[in-house]
């Protein structure tokens, strides 16, 4: 008489089943468990970008540096919303209101620690040094503002806060809070005070590698440049001005 089974694994394992027609109804069971665990959502990606630059005089510039290599049409949004406070998955979400560029990296790799500058950001005529943009304008305030760089699924759904920055420390209406983005000031998010019009990091870019810049890069006092003054402080011939210093980071 035929008979139907079925075997189901809950646990992360599997389940392996032999059967033997060597005699009427011989039936081998093998069970394995594996420490694997599922999962509802990618990885962090970590912090494979960091802000070097800002600029929100003229028409508003900031720029990135690679600290991993950065595949072929990589796809990073990149907004100066702000962040609620809570964790990715759980509610975690930027506010409304403001731009959302979507840089895709182009059809070459990005080396590690190439810096890409994006210009002109709050105009039709905004560029970026490698790839293409989509999305929205950037309009960047010289008082109070943040800027993030994360992976998602779309505009409206990150999937990783990967950078950020900010020109007045972290506020409401800078960063919002980074509570959830897994970013965090002086260390991974560059938090500048004073609400500042421009900046640059002047620190060093030779002796580390990847993610270890990432101090360098968040000690805003010892390695970050910024002016704050009724002129364009992007163009006035006092540095910071622009364009932003492309030399790549290297080991
Ligand atoms: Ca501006
Ligand atoms: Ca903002
Ligand atoms: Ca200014
Ligand atoms: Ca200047």
């Amino acid at each position: 008489m035929p008979f139907f089974y079925r075997l189901q694994d809950n646990v992360g394992g599997s389940v392996t089943t032999t059967t033997s027609t060597s005699t009427s109804a011989e039936i081998v069971i093998t069970t394995t468990t594996t420490s694997s665990t599922s999962t509802t959502a990618p990885p962090p990606s970590g912090n494979i970008v960091a802000f070097v630059g800002f600029n929100a005089d003229g028409n508003d510039d900031f720029a990135l540096v690679a600290l991993t290599a950065l595949p072929a049409s990589t796809t990073i949004y990149i907004t100066d919303n702000e962040w609620n406070g809570s964790p990715i998955g759980s509610g975690g979400a930027f506010n409304t209101g403001e731009g959302i560029a979507i840089w895709d990296s182009g059809i070459s790799v990005i080396s590690a620690g190439t810096v890409v500058a994006f210009t002109n950001m709050s105009t039709a005529g905004r560029g970026v040094s490698s790839g293409t943009l989509g999305g929205n304008t950037i309009s960047i305030s010289g008082n109070e503002e943040g800027i993030f760089a994360f992976e998602g699924t779309s505009t409206t759904n990150p999937t990783a806060i990967l950078a950020a920055i900010a020109n007045n420390g972290e506020t409401i209406n800078t960063f919002g809070s980074l509570a959830g983005t897994g970013l965090a000031t002086n260390s991974t998010a560059v938090s500048i005070a004073g609400g500042i019009d421009t900046a640059q990091y002047v620190g060093p870019r030779t002796g580390s590698i990847g993610a270890a810049y990432l101090p360098l890069i968040a000690n805003v006092g010892a390695n970050w440049q910024s002016e704050n003054t009724g002129a364009n402080d992007g163009t006035n011939g006092i540095p910071p001005d622009l364009p932003f210093n492309l030399t790549p980071f290297t080991p």
